[in-house]
């Protein structure tokens, strides 16, 4: 009997699992379609052109399908990512960058050699710099203490200069990162202020940009926009544009951190009002000029667990290598788009990368310290030896010693010396702790020269300590101590002004300092007489 003939399969039509390519043909988007009409993940999308420079490299992000978010949150809609940690400096601020610089350059503004200030929470800095660094301006970049350090290294390698800022300093006081940038623009001849906050380039270039790119990803069909907002560019200028397109087909949600004050009506902002968050970049104290609130028909508040734990979420079931204002868009985005129906579509903005994070909510130990804990992809670590149940109080707790705000450096070194302790807290005169001066902090700020033997304990703080009561677990005290190592033991005092005594109703509680403990104390404790093993226990 004769052999079937079998065509000899064309080996550039035919991929390593039998997929066919339909020949040669490119779909609309780009892609070479394979039969059964699926796309090789192995990059066949045509490339971007060359490029001069790497500012070309901003715009044109990825718009990624979320469906294991759309399943696990039950939604009929298609859920939708526009991934802008793909910019060249790593955010969706590369785009206003770029936009301030080169209209400041067209209206003669800026000219070669002159100096770009700018007070930021870090990635319209970058942006800054990044166009800085390729036209050789100079830069100085004004950012709260908050922000992350990751942040300032990519700042200090593209060459800008950093001031930081008091996070709990208000836009308007003295001492902020805004009020700063203008003493520092009054001093320095040939300075400008690009001015994110009222500068039209902002919303501009999502206008321009960024919506653009969402009508052409989504074929025109936008139900629902969610966006965090901050300056209020990205969802003025885009929510503007899609309003324009689509009009009430599209909702856009606006999304304001529990702290901040964007969110309209006013009393959506009372709980936690004007009181610290952790989510970097979004929210204000006051009304930035871009943000146009009358386009935005929803606001909505996130919450920091939430948000941290979704940018996890992101990265752990999408792949999205996205930052903690993503996970704040996103959190409440998979709220409101429950409202909407099978075809409809929702767009989330996701606007920087997990690279500002590295050493924050991409650490599982910060996001344990922070309580960001939801026992799933944050798991707490349990300890399970003799000593776990025992509490705080069991330890050997030195008397407590605490300086004032005004002790010197060389006061500090002296009572270190004197006393034989390596790290004094230090309190305000209100007797709250407002950090702890460390032998390792003074060492590094002093032979730097970032402080002198005259300044003031405040100028080299450790301000990241944590906090244990008495009646904490020594389990929980080594979970602290696996990457910290001091804890400060407090106990809660209520204080009663005289104006409260017999109401209570201005009863104030506060964290009064009773002691450091050292991971010495507890290898002590758990060696010492009470350890089971002990020969004093028989
Ligand atoms: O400023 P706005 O367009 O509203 O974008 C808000 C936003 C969201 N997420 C992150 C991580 C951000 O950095 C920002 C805004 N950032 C600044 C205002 C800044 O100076 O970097």
């Amino acid at each position: 009997m004769a052999k079937a003939k079998r065509a000899a399969p064309s080996p550039s039509t035919t991929s390593a699992k039998g997929w066919k390519r339909t020949k040669g043909e490119k779909s609309s988007d780009g892609w070479v379609k394979l039969s059964k009409g699926r796309t090789t993940s192995t990059s066949v999308k045509a490339p971007p052109g060359p490029m001069n420079t790497v500012l070309e490299h901003i715009g044109n992000t990825p718009l990624v399908r979320c469906m294991k978010l759309e399943k696990e949150y039950g939604l009929d809609c298609e859920l939708w990512a526009k991934c802008e940690f793909y910019n060249a400096g790593g955010s969706i601020k590369d785009r206003i960058g770029r936009r301030m610089v080169e209209d400041a350059e067209a209206s003669g503004r800026l000219k070669p050699g002159d100096t770009i200030i700018e007070p930021t929470s870090g990635n319209t800095g970058i942006g800054l710099a990044l166009c800085a660094a390729i036209k050789g301006y100079k830069c100085i970049i004004c950012l709260p203490e908050k922000m992350s350090n990751e942040k300032v290294y990519v700042l200090q390698a593209l060459g800008a200069q950093i001031y930081r800022t008091p996070t709990e300093a208000a836009w308007d006081a003295p001492d902020s990162h805004i009020s700063l940038a203008k003493r520092l623009n009054a001093e320095i001849p040939n300075s400008h202020i690009l001015d994110q906050y009222a500068n039209p380039g902002n919303p501009l270039a999502h206008y321009d940009g960024t919506a653009e790119e969402i009508l052409d990803q989504t074929g025109g069909q936008v139900d629902m926009f969610v966006a965090g907002a901050g300056t209020g560019g990205t969802i003025s200028g885009t929510g503007k544009k899609l309003k324009e397109r689509l009009g009430d087909s599209c909702t856009v949600v606006g999304v304001d951190p529990k702290g901040s004050i964007l969110a309209v009506p006013d009393c959506l902002n009372d709980e936690n009002r004007l009181e610290g968050y952790t989510v970097e970049g979004i929210g204000y104290d006051f009304i930035p000029d871009v943000l146009d609130r009358e386009l935005i028909d929803v606001w909505t508040k996130s919450d920091d667990a939430a948000s941290m734990l979704m940018m996890r979420k992101m990265i752990r079931t999408e792949g999205l290598l996205c930052g903690g204002s993503c996970g704040a868009a996103m959190s409440e985005a998979v709220k409101h788009a429950k409202s909407l129906k099978a075809g409809q579509k929702c767009v989330v903005i996701l606007p920087d990368s997990v690279r500002n994070y590295m050493t924050k909510a991409l650490s599982d130990n910060w996001m344990i310290d922070q309580g960001f804990i939801d026992n799933d992809l944050i798991q707490k670590k349990e300890f399970t030896g003799w000593w776990a149940t025992k509490k705080v109080s069991d330890l050997e707790i030195k008397t407590p010693l605490t300086i004032t705000e005004d002790v010197t450096v060389r006061g500090a070194v002296d009572l270190l010396k004197n006393e034989g302790f390596d790290m004094v807290p230090v309190v305000n005169n209100k007797g709250d702790v407002v950090g702890v001066v460390t032998e390792g902090n003074m060492t590094a700020r002093l032979l730097s020269g970032r402080c002198t033997p005259d300044s003031q304990v405040t100028e080299c703080l450790y301000k990241s300590f944590h906090k244990v009561k008495l009646g904490e677990s020594l389990g929980a005290l080594a979970g602290i101590f696996d990457h910290e190592p001091f804890a400060l033991v407090c106990t809660d005092q209520r204080l009663f002004s005289a104006d409260s005594v017999g109401g209570g109703k201005n009863c104030k509680t506060r964290s009064v300092v009773s002691g450091i403990v050292s991971r010495i104390d507890l290898l002590e404790f758990i060696s010492g007489a009470d350890s089971p093993g002990s020969p004093m226990k028989k």
